[in-house]
């Protein structure tokens, strides 16, 4: 019938195999300044460039009209004044500031980023900013032959991201992840690049589709979105830690957790009842297994309606969360964003009315199925509809919650697309566009939504949110675990580069769930699992319906007490810990490190991806294979020593260790420090002593470390309430010389002094505290 009308000679019949041609910005034609902004204007579009500080500088294309520089949701962060110098002749303008220049060619126009040195960081060549009729931007930049990449947030693969390409779209994986599963559930379109021990980073701030091509050729990577600006920002470094450092001065930094939130998490989709839950709780109290929270999957919930209990499974929750309180135990819910369509649900009659539901241009709510059945979605990209969900909270907040769980929130709907509809329309606070720009971030602001609701509600005390979802910035308000990987090998070792790449991309608060969620677990997985879980940033053990519970306990004694000492071990290290998160959420170092943040110049470190540091001067190599007790250890440069055995290993080259499977290979190097705090019960978490480890090296060689302590779970720090200890160790020809070289803070602890101890082989005739010797030396607070 077709045939017969005109639709047969439609304009669109071949165009969908049409291949998009880029067009190139072109020549320069006019410029303009205005303070730290310059404003170009090219053949084909307009260019900005302005300088952040004096290490990031932030480009921006856009092919239709002058750049916009407001709306972002990952930046929060002002330029400041930075002083620029500009050179110009007829074919280049030079802008310098004392640690970046732009070098800019006038025809075509091109962007070469070096550093004050004119050292390349990001050059363009042949092609540079781009972009396509359907709205495709895209900046192609030189690849250098010693380019390594890391960060991209939540990927699975290796640590190097060199010869891989990625996508960045936020997308409910359930278990495969295997190493070509991309996109996940996170989208953080940020990365580093390491070049010969010197290290820069680029943020794409486009909210949109974003891809990023380092595999497709060896002269030249791309980073290209579906939409929006080509708007990004270049961080001068010079090394690992300054880029992390000036990337999370623009998109922040993770709050200090409090100190339950590092204790040991025990999940399971789902324990179903009260007197499951119970029973679990007096389980760890019985066996004396330290656990700080227990999480709620979304059977508690009357029909998966979200700030409800369902009463015949739950019928107090409030005793409930007062009772394991009462045995050191949190309690933590999940929430998930889908508000289920029932005329007869507070909830979603007060969405409806107040208008808070995402909805399509012409006024319709857009309703999408997940666990309730038909749903709506809160828009969270408005304030109105962030302040109402954060104020829902209080369901919580006021029977004892002080930490929950977001999943779903991609968000995930159960349909082809897995997805939210893109051409629904968000308010974006009086900005108004589609879902198919704003997908990427609806899960950072529910995430905003939640962290702000809960801390007004929570007089003064640190909530805790673990999310799935988020984009570059989700930091400021979650921790992230990595979603449902499955019980297998493979999954453990690919845990390692996801979690030490999420910390380069200033996620420090991470991990996977422990154990492996999908598929049965078994016992020799599950304690080595917990081995790496106890020195991972986040440490849960969960598990799916349908398939092998995993609490510590379940494969019988042998296991159960290795697995305890690992958990238990992770509470020797929480002043450790602490102390790294504490440095986290001032300069946003991770806790939890690959080898190449530490060892930048050490090539054999760009790709190790099966040990890793905590801080800077412990290392771990966990077993993760069946049946293995023997594994390559590589040690970077200085003398490290293994902390079971004593064992000191030569650095610079690989061992081979020896692990039975009640031990983890834990090394530290020589001439360093550590803190340990005596692990108590469950109900008291705070040490009763703590321990600095001094590991003696070589006569001479020093050491600066910081401790931090505070009560670990208000903001009563940010008025001064704290405790920093600035350390310097040194060794000297005899013994070791101990200096508190500064403390600060109005908080006193519990324990009256540090007692002071050394590890090792190498003969201690004598601690020097403060100058002064003791036989039985201390720092006194
Ligand atoms: O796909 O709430 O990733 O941790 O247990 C099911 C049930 C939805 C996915 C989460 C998982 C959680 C599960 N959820």
């Amino acid at each position: 019938m077709l045939q017969d009308t005109s639709f047969a000679i439609h304009p669109g019949h071949d165009q969908q195999s049409r291949p998009m041609i880029y067009k190139d910005i072109g020549a320069l034609i006019t410029k303009e300044q205005s303070g730290n902004r310059h404003q170009f204007t090219c053949e084909n579009g307009f260019v900005s460039t302005v300088f952040y500080t004096d290490t990031i500088v932030r480009v921006v294309m856009n092919p239709n009209d002058t750049p916009s520089l407001t709306g972002s949701r990952a930046v929060i962060t002002e330029t400041v004044d930075v002083a620029v110098t500009e050179e110009e002749s007829d074919t280049e303008l030079i802008l310098k500031t004392s640690r970046l220049a732009l070098h800019i060619t006038k025809t075509p126009f091109r962007v070469t980023v070096k550093d004050a040195e004119g050292y390349e960081l990001v050059g363009e060549g042949e092609r540079g900013m781009s972009f396509q009729a359907n709205g495709v931007v895209a900046a192609f930049k030189t690849m250098h032959p010693a380019d390594h990449f890391y960060g991209f947030g939540e990927k699975t693969g290796h640590l190097d991201k060199r010869g891989e390409s990625y996508e960045m779209w936020n997308s409910d994986v359930y278990a495969p992840h295997n190493p070509e599963t991309d996109p996940l559930y996170e989208s953080i379109p940020y990365f580093m690049t390491l070049r010969e021990g010197r290290a820069h980073g680029v943020f794409f701030d486009n909210t949109f589709r974003t891809t990023f091509d380092m595999k497709s050729s060896e002269e030249m990577y791309t980073f290209s979105a579906e939409g929006g600006q080509l708007d990004y920002y270049i961080f001068a470094g010079p090394d690992p830690k300054s880029v992390l450092e000036q990337y999370t001065y623009l998109t922040g930094r993770i709050p200090l957790p409090s100190k339950w939130s590092l204790g040991y998490h025990q999940s399971r989709y789902s324990y179903e009842t009260e007197e499951e839950v119970r029973a679990l709780a007096q389980q760890f109290v019985e066996k004396d297994i330290p656990v700080d929270v227990i999480h709620l999957d979304i059977h508690y919930m009357d029909g998966y309606r979200v700030f409800t209990f369902d009463k015949e499974r739950f019928p107090n929750p409030e005793k409930l969360i007062a009772d394991l309180r009462d045995m050191g135990i949190r309690v933590v819910p999940i929430v998930d964003p889908g508000v289920k369509k029932d005329s007869e649900y507070a909830v979603y009659q007060e969405g409806v009315r107040e208008d808070h539901f995402c909805k399509y241009i012409e006024g319709d709510i857009y309703f999408g199925e997940v666990w309730p059945g038909i749903s709506a979605f809160p828009d969270f990209t408005d304030e109105k509809v962030r302040s109402w969900w954060g104020d829902q909270h209080a369901f919580y907040t006021d029977i004892g919650v002080e930490g929950i769980w977001n999943d779903m929130n991609e968000p995930a709907v159960f349909n082809e697309t897995k997805t939210m509809d893109v051409t629904v329309m968000h308010g974006n606070d009086g900005r108004p566009t589609t879902h198919r720009e704003l997908h990427n971030v609806y899960g950072l602001l529910m995430g905003e939504a939640t962290y702000e609701g809960m801390k007004k509600q929570l007089n003064g005390k640190r909530p805790f949110l673990l999310t799935r979802a988020g984009y570059a910035g989700v930091q400021r308000y979650a921790s992230v675990w990595t979603g449902d990987n499955r019980s297998f090998w493979e999954h453990l070792q690919m845990s390692l580069p996801m979690v030490m790449n999420l910390g380069l991309s200033g996620v420090a608060f991470t991990g996977p769930d422990v154990g492996g969620f999908a598929h049965d677990t078994n016992a020799e997985l599950l304690t080595r699992w917990t081995q790496v879980g106890a020195f991972t940033p986040f440490f849960r053990n969960h598990s799916a319906i349908g398939f092998r519970y995993q609490e510590p306990w379940q494969f019988g004694e042998k296991y159960e007490q290795i697995i305890k000492k690992y958990i238990q071990m992770r509470y020797q290290w929480l002043p450790q810990l602490y102390s790294l998160f504490y440095e986290a959420s001032v300069t946003g170092l991770p806790v939890m490190r690959p080898l190449l943040m530490e060892f930048p110049h050490d090539e054999k470190t760009y790709n190790l991806n099966d040990q890793f540091m905590i801080g800077d001067n412990v290392m771990i190599a966990p077993i993760m294979q069946p049946s293995v007790t023997d594994r390559a250890v590589y040690m970077p440069e200085g003398t490290w020593v293994e902390l079971a055995t004593g064992e000191v290993y030569e650095g610079g080259m690989t061992h081979l260790v020896h692990a039975e499977l009640e031990d983890l290979p834990i090394f530290v190097k020589q001439g360093t420090a550590f803190m340990q705090g005596d692990w108590t019960s469950n109900v008291d978490k705070q040490p009763q002593n703590v321990t600095l480890h001094v590991v003696p090296g070589q006569p001479g060689d020093t050491y600066q470390m910081v401790y931090y302590d505070d009560d670990g779970e208000t903001f009563a720090y940010e008025t001064g309430v704290y405790m920093r200890l600035d350390i310097e160790v040194r060794t000297t020809e005899d013994g070791v010389d101990v200096r508190v070289l500064s403390k600060q803070g109005a908080f006193t602890p519990a324990y009256k002094a540090i007692k002071v101890a050394t590890v090792g082989q190498n003969p201690v005739k004598h601690v020097m505290i403060n100058g002064s010797v003791s036989n039985e030396p201390v720092i006194d607070l």
